[in-house]
């Protein structure tokens, strides 16, 4: 099959990388998003959102004529849908809203022959059972009329574009017929493998990838809490499992954030609690790594009322600025809850705001007063942070590292007590 015109429903860190792919290998594509300010900023060059390349990119098809903006689908070949699917924080339900009103925008202009795609990541079976007959309101059946898919992405924040293009993707239809609609529209820019199964199948391999990270990071954060309270060095018991031929554990740290890992279990979770107890509890092992956290500072500090404490990093893992989910910002809010006076400094967003929360602008102003130095998140700058220098910018001489990222040996030539996660005294 041969698609001219793509309408992309959702351009943001999937929908916008994928809009610009298309439109630079040929395919003619209407972006569209609900946010008014989203295509005000595209309109006017400019990009609401961070990732390396992809401004360039946008610019190039933006000014080709390949790629146009609007609030609103019209007509075309094929749609994808590549909205954001949270999840509702109280009960642990995937909030399928856009989604769903992303369909219905589609239904209005759905005509025989037409591809659609859902990329957004969901619990199973939605595009079956959710997106089917929103569709079919337009009085075409799905499977015989039009075709239906689910694909999901499966990049990594930082290198969405190589990804996009190099890594394998899964397409399942809801028939054979509409698995190969899609295999032929992906083919347009997809260099890795493209897979055909069914949509319940793609939805499931998706969220399988992203639950066995986050029980794998589970079992590794309980790791830590067991060589805590046995007197073992977490960090070497890993690194001699490791040697192991058939072992991989990952790394503890302060729990697990991002708006995909920490996340998507839940829908699995959501869709059969009765069956579902090993990846719930996952889950909670990893909710509570920041609690764990907390307990190491006030056993570090004696107590934390009024203590002052220089926390470094807020974003859900090293190098990125995105702070969604972060166990990093659960620390800080759970150290103050009780008492600790938190001054907390992410060199990715210095500038950003949070509820409750002192943002220092640098370094110096984190450490100002600090009795303690808290590592959150192991980013390349922090690394190799001269543990001389911090000591002459701090009162205090206790540091607690939660990411493995600082020399001991250092650290405590410049006279600091370093109490590592996952290393029992
Ligand atoms: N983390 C640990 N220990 C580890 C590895 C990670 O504590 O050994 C923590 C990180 O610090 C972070 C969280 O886990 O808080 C998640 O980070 P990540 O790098 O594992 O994953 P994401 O969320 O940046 O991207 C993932 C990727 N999925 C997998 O690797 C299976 C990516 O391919 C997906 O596209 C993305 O989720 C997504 O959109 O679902």
């Amino acid at each position: 099959m041969k698609f001219q015109k793509l309408c992309v429903l959702g351009l943001g860190y999937i929908g916008l990388p994928t809009a610009s792919t298309f439109a630079k290998y040929g395919v003619k594509v209407l972006g569209v998003d609900v946010n008014e300010n989203v295509i005000e900023i595209l309109k006017d060059g400019g990009l609401h959102i961070h990732e390396p390349g992809l401004g360039e990119i946008v610019q190039e098809v933006l000014e080709s004529g390949m790629l146009r903006v609007a609030l609103r689908p019209e007509p075309a070949d094929a749609f994808i849908i590549a909205v954001p699917t949270p999840f509702y924080e109280d009960n642990k339900r995937a909030d399928m809203r856009a989604v769903i009103s992303a369909a219905e925008a589609i239904t209005p202009h759905l005509q025989k022959g037409n591809l659609v795609v859902l990329e957004s990541t969901s619990p199973p079976r939605t595009t079956t059972d959710l997106i089917v007959p929103i569709l079919e309101k337009s009085g075409l059946k799905a499977g015989e009329d039009f075709h239906l898919a689910y694909s999901p992405e499966r990049v990594l924040p930082g290198q969405i574009l190589r990804e996009l293009i190099e890594n394998a993707r899964v397409v399942g239809g809801i028939t054979p017929d509409s698995a190969q609609a899609g295999h032929d529209l992906y083919t347009s820019f997809v260099k890795g493998k493209i897979i055909k199964t069914n949509a319940t199948t793609a939805e499931m391999v998706k969220l399988m990838e992203n639950t066995t990270r986050d029980v794998n990071i589970a079992i590794a954060n309980e790791f830590s809490r067991l060589a805590d309270r046995f007197g073992v060095d977490v960090w070497e018991a890993i690194s001699l499992a490791n040697l192991h031929p058939r072992i991989d554990i990952l790394r503890p740290g302060p729990g697990v954030g991002g708006h995909c890992i920490s996340v998507d279990p839940w829908f699995l979770v959501e869709a059969a609690p009765d069956i579902t107890p090993f990846i719930r509890t996952a889950r909670e092992v990893n909710d509570a790594q920041p609690q764990f956290v907390v307990s190491l500072v006030k056993r570090a500090l004696g107590s934390l009322k009024g203590k002052k404490i220089a926390a470094l990093g807020l974003s859900y893992k090293p190098d990125v600025d995105d702070l969604r989910e972060s166990p990093a910002v659960e620390v800080v809010h759970l150290l103050q809850k009780e008492g600790a006076e938190v001054k907390a400094f992410e060199p990715f967003a210095p500038e950003s705001t949070l509820p409750n929360m002192t943002i220092a602008h640098n370094l110096e102003e984190a450490l100002d007063e600090a009795d303690a130095v808290l590592l959150l998140v192991a980013h390349s700058e922090f690394k190799v942070l001269d543990a001389s220098l911090v000591a002459s910018a701090m009162p205090g001489r206790v540091a607690v590292d939660t990411v493995n990222a600082l020399d001991e040996k250092k650290w405590q030539e410049a006279g600091f007590t370093l109490n590592k996660l996952g290393v029992g005294g």
